[in-house]
């Protein structure tokens, strides 16, 4: 169906709005010291993100959409990720923290004159406000980066939030496992009108018969695989795994620390004990699939994970999240850094698929056991640097986003990836088995 301009424009200008009042609260709670810091050298200094986002937004929409002229291309190569890895970004000639801010604001104020003045259809990048929807969605993936470097940070709590919602009534009886029967379900997507380009085109996948977990893996499900020696112990570990914990001398999900009989975790800055009714967080893919091992598991594949997303065995149809159609809303998913962790396993009864599954979207990014390689179909658009240059086997794929996630950037297609080794990205998983034909 057409869309009214008036609604598509007010629809973007809300998704970049909900991103910098993000960006903002993620930056103006640490002085300027802290922002011009490297907290670990895994991460950008926080001023970088900030000023990132001012330059991906001017390079996008102010020049190739507006056609305007360009406002600081001096600074396009220090802000080019490809060209400088994290770990040599502190050492930039970096905006300064308010000249970053202004330099973001005086983009923005000039952007959302552009999108008053731009059709917003005729050409790709113009379809439905495509580029400003993906713009909205790079400021918020570079938020939830930054919300990463706020767990690393050492030093007293600067962030606060309301609890998640406790576990549903229900959730102590629910099966361990559902069946997702064997058949073909269309994955991806070609209709949504910001999928990025990785989700698409939408095509058929046959995805023989398979169990899944109705729950994300728990932090008490995962410490017995810690307690019954499961780091030590080859057989559950792929060589690259192995050497990653002997060399990191790892025993235990990032920031868990033992203490007395038992165990704590440092969270934005305060230490609590581990709470077992939560998903596990801040584990590698290689930990992830050494506990499914353990189990008797395995983790499940991309195409399992979207089908139990996103089929809906009564009409056939693949939808846009487990529990339909609907945008996501507070009592579905955790989503949008509304709260500060996931909320326990057996929360959000109202997010449930059709088959009983919970938490496939929000709390936490859900490894798979998948390569992030292109769908059938693939074309790079609008950069080859956003996707194509990332497929391939070194990254693996994550689905379903996390509490860090803002639900522009998350929805039943979505693909995120990372290395194999990653452990500070918000991610936790579930596991799957084969179903025996009967
Ligand atoms: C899709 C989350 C892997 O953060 O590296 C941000 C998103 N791409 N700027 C990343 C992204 C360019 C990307 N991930
Ligand atoms: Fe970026």
């Amino acid at each position: 169906p057409e869309l009214d301009p008036a609604v598509l424009r007010r629809r973007a200008a809300d998704a970049l709005r909900t991103a910098r009042a993000r960006t903002h609260a993620l930056t103006g709670c640490v002085d300027g010291r802290e922002l011009t810091a490297q907290h670990s050298p895994l991460m950008s200094p926080l001023v970088w993100d900030l000023a990132h986002i001012g330059n991906q937004e001017e390079q996008w929409l102010l020049r190739t959409v507006g056609g305007r002229e360009a406002l600081r291309p001096e600074i396009d190569s220090v802000y080019d990720a490809f060209e400088h890895p994290r770990a040599e970004r502190p050492r930039l000639p970096l905006l300064a923290p308010e000249e970053a801010r202004g330099y973001a604001a005086d983009v923005r104020d000039r952007v959302l004159d552009v999108l008053e003045r731009v059709p917003l259809a005729g050409a790709p990048l113009l379809e439905a406000g495509f580029a400003f929807g993906m713009i909205a969605q790079h400021e918020q993936q570079h938020d939830e980066t930054m919300l990463i470097t706020h767990q690393l940070r050492r030093g007293p709590a600067v962030l606060s939030a309301p609890e998640p919602p406790g576990a549903a009534p229900d959730a102590a009886s629910l099966p361990a496992e559902v069946l997702v029967e064997g058949g073909p379900f269309t994955m991806g997507t070609s209709a949504e009108p910001w999928a990025l380009d990785n989700e698409r085109p939408a095509h058929t996948r046959f995805v023989p018969a398979y169990f899944l977990d109705t729950l994300p893996v728990s932090n008490g499900a995962y410490l017995r695989f810690v307690e019954d020696g499961g780091y030590a112990d080859a057989r559950w570990w792929r060589p690259a795994g192995r050497e990653q914990v002997r060399r990191h001398g790892l025993a235990a999900p990032l920031f868990w620390r033992r203490e007395g009989g038992g165990w704590v975790r440092r969270r934005f800055g305060v230490e609590e004990p581990v709470p077992l009714d939560e998903p596990v967080l801040h584990v590698s893919w290689y930990e992830a699939a050494a506990y499914a091992a353990w189990a008797g598991r395995r983790l499940p594949t991309e195409a399992e994970w979207e089908k139990a997303a996103r089929h809906d065995p009564g009409s056939g149809l693949s939808r846009r999240y487990p529990w339909g159609d609907a945008d996501p809303s507070p009592d579905r998913a955790n989503l949008g850094q509304r709260h500060l962790r996931p909320a326990p396993v057996g929360a959000y009864a109202a997010g449930a698929s059709p088959l009983g599954v919970r938490q496939l979207i929000g709390d936490v990014w859900e490894w798979t056991s998948s390569d992030f390689l292109p769908y059938p179909g693939f074309r790079a658009f609008p950069y080859r640097e956003y996707s194509e240059v990332f497929f391939g086997e070194a990254h693996k794929v994550l689905r379903g986003g996390s509490f860090a996630v803002d639900p522009v950037a998350c929805r039943g297609t979505f693909r995120n990836w990372d290395l194999p080794v990653r452990r500070q990205i918000f991610a936790g998983f579930r596991t799957a088995r084969d179903a025996e034909p009967s």
